[in-house]
């Protein structure tokens, strides 16, 4: 992809949401209508579903060419990253956005043959967006991210986490888990995987650790993330495939190795 496509392509996603963000803001007390899909805990609201068909109209009416890859369905049937790929979550935190009307993002990852290019994260409610071009750094409200601290000490370490760890004991040993809670300083929930990404880009947490994220929920904190030196595998240290499911670490360089080897792979069942 050329420069000029890069750039004219970052300025329209950009344009693009915070566009359906400020529309999202002006509905946000209106009643919502939600429905459950896989289980009664994963939400969709009429909200989610009218923000990704505003993202799939303004996609495909200026670049016919290009692919959706999207949460609710009104996007194309992607089974590879061959040409040019938009990866959109368009509210991520559901939940939150339900029931707290805030902490929920709007995620866009844009990837060309294979390739993470551009990343928007938009904190809808606090108005912050997240962005990266890959190889020209990560910003927040245009303000340029430094890259990570050198070395984060691990019982020093923040990170997000969330619950089902603990109480679901599927991957790993709860018991092991139990112990990489107390081992670092800290652990936080925030309910929504693109902010947990923006936070360990903005170095307020150190790393972030989940069972099971989609595509969307990830596309874009992955490129955003490693523009200021952080790290994405599964949880097992294997490379992500962006058109699946998987178990998310992303992280400072400095503690993966520690929650993979001492943690993960200890309590593996
Ligand atoms: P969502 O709000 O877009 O559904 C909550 O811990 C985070 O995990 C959110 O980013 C949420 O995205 C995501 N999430 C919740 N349930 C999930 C599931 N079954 N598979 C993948 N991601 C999920
Ligand atoms: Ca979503």
């Amino acid at each position: 992809m050329n420069k000029l496509n890069r750039t004219e392509l970052y300025e329209d996603a950009k344009e693009w949401i915070l566009e359906a963000g400020s529309i999202i803001r002006g509905k946000i007390n209106d009643p919502l209508i939600i429905n459950t899909k896989s289980n009664p805990n994963d939400l969709v609201t009429t909200m989610d579903k009218e923000t990704e068909k505003y993202f799939v109209n303004k996609i495909k009416t200026k670049y016919e060419n290009h692919l959706l890859l999207s949460e609710e369905g009104f996007g194309d049937h992607v089974k590879s990253l061959d040409g040019t790929v938009w990866i959109i979550d368009p509210i991520d935190g559901t939940m939150n956005f339900v029931q707290q009307k805030r902490n929920f993002a709007i995620s866009i990852g844009i990837y060309h043959e294979g390739v993470g290019e551009i990343g928007f994260i938009y904190d809808v409610m606090d108005n912050i967006l997240y962005s990266a071009i890959k190889g020209e750094g990560a910003y927040k409200n245009g303000v340029k991210i430094p890259p990570l601290a050198k070395q984060v000490e691990f019982n020093k370490a923040m990170i997000g986490l969330n619950h089902f760890w603990l109480c679901e004991n599927r991957l790993v040993d709860e018991k092991v888990m139990q112990q990489l809670v107390r081992a670092v300083r800290g652990t936080r929930t925030y309910g929504s995987a693109a902010l947990e990404f923006a936070y360990v880009a903005e170095g307020v947490i150190d790393g972030y650790l989940t069972m099971r994220l989609s595509p969307w929920d990830i596309a874009a904190g992955m490129i955003i993330v490693h523009e200021v030196g952080g790290v994405t595998t599964n949880v097992v240290g294997e490379d992500v495939n962006m058109v699946e499911n998987n178990s998310i670490l992303v992280c400072h360089p400095s503690i993966q190795e520690k929650i993979i080897n001492d943690y993960i792979l200890k309590g593996k069942k």
